[in-house]
């Protein structure tokens, strides 16, 4: 399996009306939620992202649609596709992440450890190469 792609499952729970996950600090997302925020009405052709964190961790998953997340740790990148409600993408700090390819549906949740702060922002390639050998 690979190191980089880190999976993480929401059991549906519900009943014969309909599913529902739950989000919980320090169980299914493995540290304490600051910030939650969605990405909605992405335009075709565009990509987000394009940045690493130097603390930040995140979940992310398509409420519903998809879109593609590329993933880089500075040695080795992969791509995978997020299509489901019940399956997220733990994101790592110093990790380079693209995300494109976004259905016009597509509602990409994302769960975060810290407040927002510009500063945690890695925006140049090179940069995030420099430190994630380090
Ligand atoms: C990430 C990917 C998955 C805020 O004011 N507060 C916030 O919490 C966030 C996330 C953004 N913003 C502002 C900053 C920009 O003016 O919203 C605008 C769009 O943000 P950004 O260009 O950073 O969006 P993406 O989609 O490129 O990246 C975002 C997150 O910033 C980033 O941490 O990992 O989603």
């Amino acid at each position: 399996m690979s190191e980089l792609v880190k999976w993480i499952d929401f059991p549906p729970l519900g009943d014969q009306r309909g599913s529902l996950v739950a989000v919980e600090s320090n169980q299914t997302i493995p540290f304490d939620i600051k910030r939650v925020y969605y990405l909605f009405n992405t335009l075709e052709g565009v990509t987000r992202g394009m940045h690493a964190h130097l603390a930040l961790k995140q979940v992310m998953l398509c409420v519903t649609g998809s879109c593609k997340v590329l993933l880089d740790d500075g040695s080795t990148r992969e791509s995978i596709t997020l299509d489901s409600p019940i399956k997220g993408l733990l994101l790592e700090s110093l990790v380079w992440r693209e995300m494109s390819e976004f259905s016009p549906d597509c509602v990409l949740l994302v769960i975060a450890s810290e407040h927002y702060d510009e500063n945690d922002y890695i925006r140049n390639y090179d940069n995030f190469k420099s430190l994630a050998k380090s």
